[in-house]
This record gives C-alpha cells, structure tokens and sequence, in this order.
C-alpha cells in the first residue's frame, strides 16, 4: 500500500502525517508532495525523516494506491487528473467536488457505502463543521426522520488553517500588551471578539460556510430537511463548537436520544449539567471523537431538540475522517 500527503506542509498535512502514525494505517511507502515553496522541507513519520516532493503534472502518482490531498480546491482541480489516472483513489478535502453528483462525500460513520461509487476515482471529505453535526444527527434521524436543523457554530481559528492560529496567537500577546492588533487573516480582530462572517456572502445574505452544512447535510445523509446555520469565528485555538436544534417527524425522548448517542461509534456523551460536566473545545482538541451535551427538549416546540457539540475540526474535521474513509475502502476491499 502507497499512500500519498498532497499539501503535506499544511495545518491538515500535518494532522494526515499524525493520524497515519497514531493509527497505525497499513501502508509500505508514504510519499509528500507540495507546493515549490515546500518543497524540500523534512518531516518525521515513524521515527524517517520525509523529504517534501513539488507536486508536478507528470507520472509521480503512478504506484499510488491513495492519494490524501489538502491543498485547496484550485490545486485539487488542477491535479485531479494526474493524481488518479494511473488509478490512485484520491480523498480530497477540498471544496472543489463535494456537490459533483459523481463524487461522493462521506462521513464514515454515516453513509460509508457512498464511497464504492466512484466513477471518477475521488471521494470529498465535507467541510469540518458538517462533519461533527451529521455524526450526531445520524442517531437522531434513525430514530425519527428529521425534518428541520437550525444551528449556531463557534468556529476555531485553525479552522482557517495555519495562518489563522498564528494571528490569534499574535493578538493575543499584542491586545495584552496594550498594542494594536495586526489583522491579515480575518476581517476583524479575532482576540477578544466574534466575527459572524466565515467564506464570502451569497444572494440569498448566508455565507458559503453556512450553506456548506445546508448542501452537504443532504448530500452525506440522503435528506431532505433543510439546515439553517449562522457560522462564528470565536478567538478559540481549536476544536469547533455548535448549537443544534432538531425538529424530527415524532416527538423523542432525552432518554432515547441519549442512548441512541451512547450506542453511536465516533460519538461520546458528556452530560452531567449538575456536576458542570460538558463538553469544551479546550478538552475535545487533539480528540477523535465528536462529543455532545446539554442534550434537552426544546422548550419551543414538542418535536424538537437541542444539544451541544463539539469536535476538533482538524482531525474528525479533515484528517481523521479522510484517513477513516481509506481504511474503510482497504476494509471492504475496494482498494487492492
Ligand atoms: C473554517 N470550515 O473553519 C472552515 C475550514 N474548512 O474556516
């Protein structure tokens, strides 16, 4: 088995070199490919040192049996077709396939068995936000089909990758000590604000981040309830936070959820409010699991719930959930 990081000095790249070697993926060869900028740059997997490839039009994916890419959604269209020509699966985490009808986006713990159509050799990995919500709303629709989600996020800065902690972190020290905050990445100061404003606008006045969970919610849960989402960018490190309200077709119980929850692989409950135990990025980053609390009926309406969750959007997010659909396709030996 030869695998290949595409965008290996990213935020992702990284947590794809991470991931591999904490769950001991199954491969012979690991081969990183760049940018001309990377190019060169060393990275330790397994105790090697890497040597960073410049991606090229050319025959360098021939052996490749899974090609993980993270490179943006202009780098993967650009490559798409060296990248699996030769027959390497590539799993892309990029925007640039996840509404193409002969793509399928997958979330493993959802609807795995999308990955076998694969006419143009790529599966999409969803947006990191999607990813965390539908592993929790998978439970919720098995017992009772839903019909409504409405959803609020709290969006870390690594979410907008490498850059964006930086900035944060640079703000941070530059607010404490009393001086202006350089802004580069974000629209506004990021430290010691909340800016409800991730992706550009559309017409109908979401941003693509908020239509993103809207879009793929159908496509990954084959649905159609429709998702309304306000998506914020909050001066976190890591790990993404949201609020959910779920309207199903039959009123269900906190109790039946929660067990449906605790019964659900991918997915941990914490939910003691007497004793303040709940879930919180602080905790969740560096986490596989998506985690959930503050499980309660919605005071609103009978067929309604609301709930808390948390994920860290760079590994369950992007990394873990690409990594998780290969080892399900070697798994049903859809990869030789
Ligand atoms: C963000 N959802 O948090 C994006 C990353 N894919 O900005």
């Amino acid at each position: 088995m030869k695998v290949a990081i595409v965008g290996a000095s990213g935020a992702v790249g990284q947590e794809f070199l991470r991931v591999l070697e904490e769950r001991n993926f199954p491969l012979d060869e690991l081969v990183l490919f760049g940018s001309a900028r990377s190019a060169g740059n060393e990275y330790a997997f397994k105790g090697k040192k890497l040597k960073v490839k410049e991606l090229k039009h050319g025959d360098d994916f021939k052996d490749i049996d899974i090609a993980l890419t993270s490179a943006g959604a202009g780098i993967s269209k650009e490559f798409a077709t060296t990248i699996t020509k030769h027959g390497a699966i590539m799993i892309d985490n990029s925007s640039a396939f996840r509404y193409d009808d002969d793509v399928p986006l997958v979330v493993p713990e959802v609807n795995p068995e999308d990955s076998k159509i694969r006419s143009r050799n790529i599966i999409a990995n969803p947006n990191c936000s999607t990813i965390q919500m539908v592993v929790a709303l998978k439970p919720i629709n098995d017992l009772s089909k839903i019909k409504r989600v409405r959803v609020a996020t709290y969006q870390a800065a690594s979410g907008a990758g490498a850059q964006g902690i930086a900035e944060l972190e640079q703000q941070m020290k530059e607010v404490a000590e009393g001086k202006e905050a350089t802004v580069n990445k974000f629209q506004y100061q990021l430290a010691g604000n909340l800016i409800p404003h991730i992706d550009v606008f559309l017409e109908n006045d979401y941003t693509k981040e908020e239509m993103k969970m809207n879009w793929e919610t159908k496509k990954i849960m084959h649905t159609n309830a429709e998702v309304s989402a306000t998506c914020v960018r909050v001066p976190v490190a890591r790990a993404h936070s949201e609020a959910i309200w779920v309207e199903t077709e039959k009123p269900l119980s906190v109790d039946q959820v929660k067990d449906a929850f605790v019964a659900t692989e991918g997915l941990s409950v914490i939910d003691t409010p007497a004793e303040n135990q709940y879930p919180m990025p602080l905790f969740v980053s560096g986490k596989d699991d998506v985690y959930v609390g503050r499980l309660r009926k919605d005071i609103t309406d009978p067929n309604s719930l609301t709930f808390w969750c948390v994920g860290d959007q760079i590994k369950k997010g992007a990394a873990l959930n690409a990594v998780q659909i290969a080892e399900w396709l070697i798994k049903a030996g859809e990869v030789k």
